[in-house]
């Protein structure tokens, strides 16, 4: 019997594209495949801005940086087989970042499954190990409902990635279903015994700090935890990567724990006897090496404060758990009253001046181009809103130490590592902000990896500017080399192009900057083109680090050896 209240029937690719509509989403990022046409058509008529890339990878992290931007999920689209595995980083970055990102996947038809039909893959196979979730649409009128669970896995808990794949004829055939309603993630709230606990500790501490990382945040709750802050003179790091979560101008910041870290903040760290870790993980990178802390059970006291139960207790026993995603524990945190005295009011100001004293413009290390003078010109000159983009590579250590990143929404930058990163990702910001400047760094090996996508830029007129820094190898690994290998040089010499006429063939502004003093001129005009931009900035291959350089690391190693 008909159900005559039932919705008039839609294909498999439209009830997709509604839905998706119905979450609210209005970007998505793709590479076209024959396997997923009838999305692309619904695509045709619908209020979603879509962004044609290069190449998956390109695609996905786009989607990440948007996601990490709006705090929904970023959505790409790719097709089976290559076009998965290309997607294969974005999904590594957002399950490493705690980033909630949709990857859709065109999928061969159902009849064919298992025969190894035309790129056809196992996809819960393939993402098993780093999405959240792995699903494949078997019928058109299961779309709402599997739509639906997608977006709670990507955004509830710790955030993370979810791969669905689209059987290409599940897509065209036609069902009489209704959308699902718009999801709003549950925020894991505190319980209140807890925020006592928390109040009595933090009352008892002598020498307290917080760190901040992780994902789930929105600006809101970084503005709540800032207020937290001021109201127990709490000094306040971040962790690697995560500098957005707190203004870098603020009286209370101290700086970033992550490659490389300030010495006394390290320091500081180590010989705290409280230590507020809210959202993050204390990963390899931010904990030196799983070194900071004591594993399993920490020196300091600590209170570890996760939306994923799993993460509690993962690595570190705290000594106190909090289960809470960052936006409900920010918020619970007006409830918390400071002592009357506080004793570590000075401890905060000491570290506030370790921290301005470690981000002082210094000298020049080289005749060549200078990145300290090259960012520290950045963060005096350009506004508050300014989104600053980074991939791997030892040239994201200048940013990473004399940025100053004001706050949320400011920085997007993988905690995974994954080199190419910065350009895609600059692109999806602009494509989300075109109005606030987005600048992109990256180092020669890095941007080559993405840097296809400079023609997406160029594609909608989103003029990023690209800094792109280049010593000419992959100098990272030449300074593992050198430490472990002094004076082998192997497999990691880079010929490169000329990356200003690479921009220019593009259609965007490119310019070689060979001195300092030229740079702020070149930036300005990268400015005024109205163009997606490249300035190539030819660094002294030597100056590897912000705090040494290649001979000293290969003559320190060789005379370790010679002992
Ligand atoms: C996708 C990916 N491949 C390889 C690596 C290993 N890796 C880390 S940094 C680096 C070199 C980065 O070179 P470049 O972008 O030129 O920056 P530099 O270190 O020279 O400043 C490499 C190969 C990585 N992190 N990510
Ligand atoms: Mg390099």
């Amino acid at each position: 019997m008909n159900n005559i209240s039932s919705p008039p029937p839609r294909t498999g690719g439209a009830i997709l594209v509604d839905g998706l509509v119905a979450q609210g989403v209005d970007q998505i990022f793709c590479v076209p495949g024959e396997s997923y046409l009838a999305v692309l058509d619904a695509l045709y008529d619908a209020k979603i801005t879509v962004t044609v890339c290069r190449q998956e990878g390109g695609a996905g992290m786009m989607a990440d940086a948007c996601a990490r931007l709006t705090g929904r999920p970023g959505i790409a689209f790719v097709t089976r087989g290559p076009g998965a595995t290309n997607a294969a980083p974005a999904v590594h970055i957002a399950e490493h970042d705690s980033v909630p990102l949709i990857l859709f996947i065109g999928q061969v038809e159902r009849g064919m499954r298992g025969r190894g039909a035309f790129q056809e893959m196992d996809y819960g196979a393939l993402f098993g190990s780093t999405a959240k979730w792995v699903c494949e649409i078997d019928r058109a009128e299961r779309i709402p409902e599997i739509l639906a669970r997608a977006f709670r896995t990507a955004l509830q808990g710790r955030p993370g990635p979810v791969v669905l794949a689209l059987p290409e004829d599940m897509l065209t055939e036609t069902a009489g279903v209704a959308d699902a309603p718009r999801v709003v993630p549950v925020q894991t709230w505190p319980g209140l015994t807890q925020m006592a606990a928390l109040q009595k500790q933090l009352w008892a501490a002598r020498r307290p700090i917080a760190i901040l990382g992780g994902g789930g945040w929105n600006e809101a709750a970084t503005q709540s935890f800032a207020r937290f802050a001021e109201r127990f003179a709490l000094p306040v790091a971040t962790s690697f990567r995560r500098a957005m979560l707190f203004d870098a101008d603020h009286r209370h910041y101290v700086g970033e724990i992550g490659i490389g870290p300030n010495p006394t903040l390290k320091h500081r760290i180590e010989t705290a006897d409280l230590v507020l870790l809210c959202g993050g993980r204390m990963a390899e990178m931010p904990s030196q090496g799983y070194s900071l802390f004591a594993i399993p059970v920490p020196q300091q006291k600590l209170v570890h404060v996760h939306a994923g139960a799993e993460e509690l207790g993962r690595v570190y026993q705290p000594s106190l758990a909090i289960h809470a995603s960052p936006q409900a524990f920010a918020a619970s945190l007006e409830s918390l009253q400071p002592p009357q005295t506080i004793v570590w009011a000075a401890e905060t100001a000491a570290a506030r001046a370790a921290y301005e004293a470690w981000t002082e413009r210094r000298p020049a290390a080289s005749t060549r181009i200078d990145l300290v003078e090259v960012v520290c010109w950045l963060r005096d000159n350009l506004p508050k809103e300014t989104i600053f983009t980074n991939g791997a590579g030892n040239y994201a250590a200048w940013p990473g130490r004399f940025l100053r990143y004001r706050g949320w929404g400011t920085q997007i930058a993988p905690t995974s590592g994954s080199m190419g990163y910065g350009v895609p990702a600059a692109v999806g910001a602009k494509r989300l902000f075109p109005e606030r400047p987005v600048i992109a760094f990256a180092g020669d090996g890095c941007f080559l990896m993405n840097g296809q996508e400079f023609a997406t830029a160029v594609q909608y007129g989103l003029a990023i500017i690209v800094i792109l820094i280049d010593n000419g190898m992959y100098g990272t690994i030449r300074m593992h080399q050198e430490r472990h290998y002094p004076g082998r040089v192997s497999a990691t010499r880079l010929e490169n192009p000329d990356f200003a006429a690479y921009a220019r063939a593009f259609g965007g502004h490119g310019e070689s900057v060979e001195r300092t003093e030229d740079f702020a001129a070149a930036f300005r005009r990268a400015e005024a083109s109205g163009k997606p931009a490249i300035l190539h900035l030819k660094i002294d291959p030597e100056t590897i680090t912000p705090m040494t350089t290649l001979s000293e690391i290969r003559r320190q190693a060789e005379a370790a050896r010679s002992v």
